[in-house]
């Protein structure tokens, strides 16, 4: 008995100095966009720091914030668009950055810094930008085709790919009926109804998590998807060609920020700072060629990268794409009409 005494006060005094000396595990709970941030890149995370990194995707901005507002997974990053930063920022639910644990920001083009969305970057950190565009398969489409309105014509009906994002889709057709995608007003709606009734029947596949597929695989023979698809498009193969739509399009900013309910802010800082890094940001563009802002990190790419259209579109086409803003409301009004049009 005395043994057995001896030998259990053994055990407990090894396991005090066990949990003495184990520093807790630390966690980092990663909410973005899918095909975006490769996993070597969160794996050499975790292993420079011990940090254990888990990762969630979502297809759109409007999916990561109805699972944000149903109070879903305490997520340490987030990975929104422009207008939506600016409604978070407006809301005050985003962490208010420490600066000085992300030096590596001065590696970003000042171009996409201290934007209206959000001043001084008090909140976010630009991961990627990019544009949205017209991916045409030209063994299989012969047609001169310049904007929308060639795409969604009745002859391709059932080639269509389009992402599945409302706000996009709505974008095109305010464009194509020559109005402001920022001016989402009932009026508004009411007039690109029309063209929107005319377009989607001729689509066959909505997909905004990888719309490159229906692509590849023959099923489609146009689309309307992500610069870094169709960058990923045209590198496979030749017949690939991105076309930039003479009507106009999206530019989107999209950055990492901290939720304000984040219990692991410094691990968020930190992984913040580490995908900054110049050779960590050029291996993320290799993967998912967008328009990187990281000047440090198109240092390191190939002249080919950086000419790639789809992904770094030239000055003069930049300047005729817009951010969109935050359309409060009228947010699910936009969502409304694509789901009501999308069930006809
Ligand atoms: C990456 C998605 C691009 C996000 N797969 C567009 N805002």
């Amino acid at each position: 008995m005395k043994k057995i005494n001896r030998l259990l006060l053994t055990l407990f005094a090894l396991g005090l100095a066990v949990s003495a000396t184990a520093a807790p595990t630390k966690h980092l709970n990663i909410y973005c966009w899918s095909e975006y941030i490769p996993q070597p890149i969160v794996d050499q995370f975790s292993k420079e720091t011990g940090v254990k990194v888990t990762v969630e995707n979502y297809a759109s901005n409007e999916e990561m914030l109805s699972k944000l507002a149903a109070g879903g997974g305490e997520y340490d990053i987030i990975q929104p668009s422009e207008y939506v930063i600016e409604a978070l920022v407006k809301e005050k639910v985003l962490h208010s950055l420490d600066r000085s644990k992300i030096p590596n920001l001065k590696n970003i083009d000042p171009q996409f810094l201290n934007q209206a969305f959000d001043p001084g970057n008090k909140f976010s950190v630009p991961f990627m930008a990019g544009t949205v565009g017209i991916i045409v398969n030209t063994d299989l489409i012969k047609d001169d085709i310049r904007g929308y309105a060639d795409v969604f014509k009745p002859e391709n009906k059932g080639k269509i790919v389009v992402l599945d994002d409302a706000r996009e889709i709505v974008t095109w057709a305010l464009l194509a009926n020559g109005l402001n995608i920022n001016q989402i007003t009932d009026k508004s709606l009411n007039k690109i109804k029309p063209t929107l009734e005319q377009w989607l029947p001729l689509v066959k596949v909505y997909d905004s998590d990888s719309p490159k597929t229906a692509l590849l695989n023959g099923d489609v023979a146009i689309g309307v998807v992500w610069g870094g698809e169709g960058a990923i498009l045209t590198n496979k193969n030749k017949k690939f060609r991105w076309v930039i739509p003479s009507e106009g399009t999206h530019l989107f900013i999209d950055s990492l920020a901290i939720p304000k309910t984040a219990k692991n802010v410094e691990n968020a800082e930190a992984f913040m700072n580490f995908i900054l890094r110049p050779e960590i940001s050029k291996q993320i563009s290799d993967e998912f060629p967008y328009l990187n802002p990281n000047l440090a990190a198109r240092e390191l790419m190939s002249k080919k990268q950086l000419e790639n259209p789809a992904s770094f579109p030239v000055e003069e086409e930049l300047k005729k794409m817009s951010l969109f803003k935050d359309i409060g409301t009228k947010g699910s009004d936009v969502e409304e009409l694509i789901t009501t049009l999308k069930a006809q």
